[in-house]
């Protein structure tokens, strides 16, 4: 099914060309295991010429640029993705595996809508302004400007590639900064379409640039350790956000950081039961379960906890694992054998630990080209304490351990102690507990009867270890523009 995508190459993209590498990687299909994409790797050199053309860019034709100009040149870079929805596509799959029906549905689309709800919100972005009485009499106005960071560098992981590239870029581009991006090294492509498009839309050089690559003493390093780079965005996990804090910390930068989860769902026995199973699976296995707000830890009111787990498992069961392009196929592979390997080592390990295996907990058998890919059965468990490892750390696979309880406030207790704050779930028919746990939770959002469904103007980030700074809306804004004070006496 994949064995016609071509091989592609992946340049680099600095100051509005397409740049070789000096060395190259190759980025595997996690299908079939099949290379897709040639990779070209940025040096530290590269990553200083991208940051001079971000730097020029600045000073130039981008910098004078009038906001609705920009505006409009945002505009149609949301145009030229969905010109070219189908090429997009078919890089997102080549290099994630994930199902058509998923990409098609979200991570493409929202790859437009961000440069379109971005545009929107600046153009009514408005700062304070008062006035000053001062002892002549004559007062004074005092106000805040907002002029962009400078050249900041973008920092992307693989789950979610067009989506959450964009989701920080539209807005940095927004306010006038210049962009150098790192998509991840397991998901080159749609950055650099993204380039492509940029550059049919008459982005001018050096707004835009993409270098590919790894992270330490790779192009990450050097973007977070660049002295003349005056802000860094990422999203990733806990442990890379640590690294990055002090590679920044020596030049001083500021941060937004999007980091990893140990989400939890509560299903209360009120709950609209079909619609909480729909919800709860969907939350679990979507993307197979390579989501930063996917619910690892379910915990289920005890009068419907053994229906609740047989109509999970039942719904693990229907999934199907198949090639993206078909229709029914509603789970794809893990993103890479290397990811693959640390999911399964949580597989083991949760055995270990003494979990009943509801289902899965292990590699699923094909006997096509897939079983050379990436694939995982999807996999819950019951039976663990709550200290254990399995139920703490972030394992980022198509997985759960689901734990009765008997009363809300333990539920509560259970799902807040966590070092992790991104994100929670809640399902119950009762209003009013809805609100009470929703705002209980320790995380930066709360669902109740839902997941994933939020408004683009809504903050949207972690508490605890789960990330610094809120982005969304004016959130974004606010974090990719600095304020000077004005006051002028009259
Ligand atoms: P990762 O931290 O391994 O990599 C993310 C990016 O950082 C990649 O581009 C990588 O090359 C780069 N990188 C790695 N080490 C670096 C370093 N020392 N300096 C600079 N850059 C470096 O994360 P991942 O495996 O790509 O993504 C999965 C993780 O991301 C999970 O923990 C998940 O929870 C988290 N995540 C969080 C959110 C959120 O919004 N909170 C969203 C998606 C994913
Ligand atoms: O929807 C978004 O904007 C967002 N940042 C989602 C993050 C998903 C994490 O995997």
């Amino acid at each position: 099914m994949t064995a016609n995508i071509k091989v592609a190459e992946r340049k680099c993209y600095i100051n509005g060309r397409f740049v070789d590498g000096r060395k190259q990687f190759p980025k595997i299909n996690p299908v079939d295991g099949t290379v897709v994409a040639q990779v070209h790797e940025a040096d530290r050199a590269m990553v200083d010429e991208a940051v001079r053309a971000a730097k020029a860019a600045l000073k130039g034709p981008w910098g004078k640029l009038a906001l609705q100009a920009r505006v409009d040149l945002l505009r149609k870079v949301a145009e030229g993705i969905e010109k070219r929805f189908d090429d997009f596509l078919a890089a997102e799959v080549a290099d994630t595996g994930k199902p058509v029906s998923l990409a098609s549905h979200l991570d493409i689309p929202r790859g437009a809508a961000n440069f379109r709800v971005f545009s929107d919100i600046v153009r009514t972005y408005g700062t304070e302004s008062y006035w000053l009485d001062t002892p002549d009499g004559k007062g004074a106005v005092n106000y805040a400007m907002r002029k962009p960071l400078g050249v900041v560098g973008v920092i992307a992981p693989w789950n979610l590639p067009l989506l959450l590239l964009t989701w920080k870029l539209a807005p940095a581009l927004a306010c006038g900064n210049t962009i150098v991006a790192k998509p991840s090294e397991e998901t080159p492509s749609t950055a650099t379409l993204l380039a492509e498009v940029m550059h049919e839309a008459g982005v001018p050089a050096g707004v835009y640039n993409v270098v590919h690559g790894f992270g330490p003493d790779s192009a990450g390093e050097f973007i977070t350790t660049h002295p003349e780079v005056n802000g860094i965005t990422f999203t990733g996990e806990t442990t890379t956000g640590a690294a990055i804090m002090k590679a920044v910390a020596p030049t001083v930068k500021p941060i937004s950081f999007e980091l990893g989860g140990k989400n939890p769902g509560i299903v209360f026995a009120d709950c609209d039961f079909d619609a909480a199973v729909a919800g709860m699976s969907h939350a679990i296995f979507s993307n197979t379960g390579q989501v930063c707000l996917a619910p690892e830890r379910v915990y289920v009111e005890r009068p419907i906890f053994d229906r609740f787990v047989a109509a999970l498992k039942a719904k693990a069961e229907a999934l199907v694992l198949g090639f993206p392009q078909d229709k029914a196929t509603n789970m794809g592979p893990l993103i890479s054998r290397q990811h693959r390997e640390k999911v399964l080592s949580y597989y083991e390990l949760a055995r270990k630990e003494g979990a009943k295996v509801v289902t899965g907990g292990g590699v699923p058998r094909f006997g096509d080209s897939r079983d050379n890919g990436a694939w995982i059965q999807p996999t819950l468990w019951t039976g663990l304490p709550e200290s254990s490892r399995t139920v703490r750390e972030e394992i980022f696979g198509p997985c759960a351990h689901i734990a009765p309880f008997d009363k809300e406030e333990e539920a509560v207790e259970m799902a807040n102690n966590t070092p992790y704050g991104l994100a929670s779930t809640v399902w119950t028919r009762d209003l009013s507990r809805g609100h009470r746990v929703g705002q209980a939770m320790e995380v930066g959002i709360s669902w109740v009867n839902c997941w994933f469904l939020r408004d683009l103007r809504t903050p949207f980030g972690g508490a605890k270890l789960s990330g610094i700074g809120r982005e969304g809306g004016l959130h974004s804004l606010n974090f990719y523009s600095e304020p000077t004070n004005i006051c002028i006496k009259l």
